[in-house]
């Protein structure tokens, strides 16, 4: 795994070259830099090897799901919205560039994205291409992720239009799954087409198991370990899983989507994705 994650760095420092005006450029690569888990890109290239695809091929599509990944936490994390003054162990992007640097590094980042699928995928036909940006900008978009982020904020701010775990579905699936279901998509798109449903269905269980695990994490884990504030849902009053079913059964819903993941992945051959499932697990129910 640890190859791989080196990879994902390589590339993201080379399709990122440093022009004028400076300080965008410095702004965006600030939170890419800094030591995330690379789980999305990570997503898409499994899913192509599994597949038997070229994974060389998948690797602009695999940096530009991070790109984005990046993008919506510098702007998760500003005032307007979560307040975070912390992300990846370091002070969150705004604290660094100020707001204006950190919308804007956003802004650069979701729209340099596609434009790294267009211009550096090799070895796909433009049908492919075509196909791999349409998935980008449907789960970027007003229709998943923003949807997930704007339901959140409502959620937070006492607006509750469906039952709480309809909301908290929503969120979750929105904001988290769809960009783990963009990434084993866009694999199965370059790799395989005909295995993108049984994938997806993967990529939401997970999306969904790793927000519960995400929601355990703020309540039992340190800053050292996850980098960021701790604790901030539970004083906030936040709709999450431990406060809507409190720590045990969120363990279980946790456990039983993990399980099912397992139980399709191992369908096929992956023993980085196997390591990733078995890790989370263990960080939350035990060997
Ligand atoms: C697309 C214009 C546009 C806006 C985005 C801000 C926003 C709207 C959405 C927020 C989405 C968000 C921050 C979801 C949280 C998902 C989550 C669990 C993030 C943590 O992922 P990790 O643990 O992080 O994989 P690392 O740092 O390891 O990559």
């Amino acid at each position: 795994m640890e190859i791989l994650i080196n990879n994902i760095n390589s590339k993201l420092e080379e399709y990122l070259p440093i022009c004028y005006p400076e300080k965008i450029f410095e702004a965006m690569k600030y939170t890419l830099k800094l030591p995330g888990k690379r789980l999305r890109p990570i997503f898409c290239l499994e899913t192509v090897k599994m597949l038997g695809g070229e994974i060389e091929s998948a690797y602009p599509t695999a940096c530009a799901i991070e790109m984005l990944h990046v993008q919506s936490l510098i702007h998760d994390d500003l005032p307007c919205m979560d307040n975070d003054d912390f992300r990846r162990g370091k002070p969150s992007n705004h604290k660094v560039f100020g707001e204006a640097n950190a919308v804007l590094a956003g802004d650069a980042l979701l729209t340099f994205a596609p434009q790294l699928i267009i211009e550096k995928s090799k070895g796909l036909s433009d049908d492919t291409t075509l196909k791999l940006v349409h998935e980008y900008t449907k789960f970027a978009g007003a229709y998943a992720l923003i949807a997930g982020q704007v339901v959140d904020i409502e959620s937070e701010n006492g607006i509750l239009t469906k039952s709480s775990s309809e909301t908290l579905n929503f969120i979750h699936l929105n904001k988290t799954a769809s960009l783990f279901r963009l990434a084993v998509r866009s694999g199965a798109i370059i790799a395989n087409p005909n295995k993108l449903e049984e994938l997806d269905e993967f990529a939401t269980k997970f999306g969904l198991a790793f927000q519960i695990y995400d929601d355990i994490m703020d309540e039992i884990s340190t800053f050292e370990e996850l980098g960021k504030t701790i604790g901030k849902d539970k004083v906030s009053n936040k709709l999450t899983y431990v406060s809507l079913y409190g720590l045990e059964e969120a363990k279980q819903k946790f456990e039983l989507l993990i399980n099912e993941c397992c139980d399709i992945v191992n369908k096929y051959d992956s023993k980085i994705l196997n390591d990733i499932l078995r890790k989370l697990k263990n960080r939350i129910i035990g060997v």
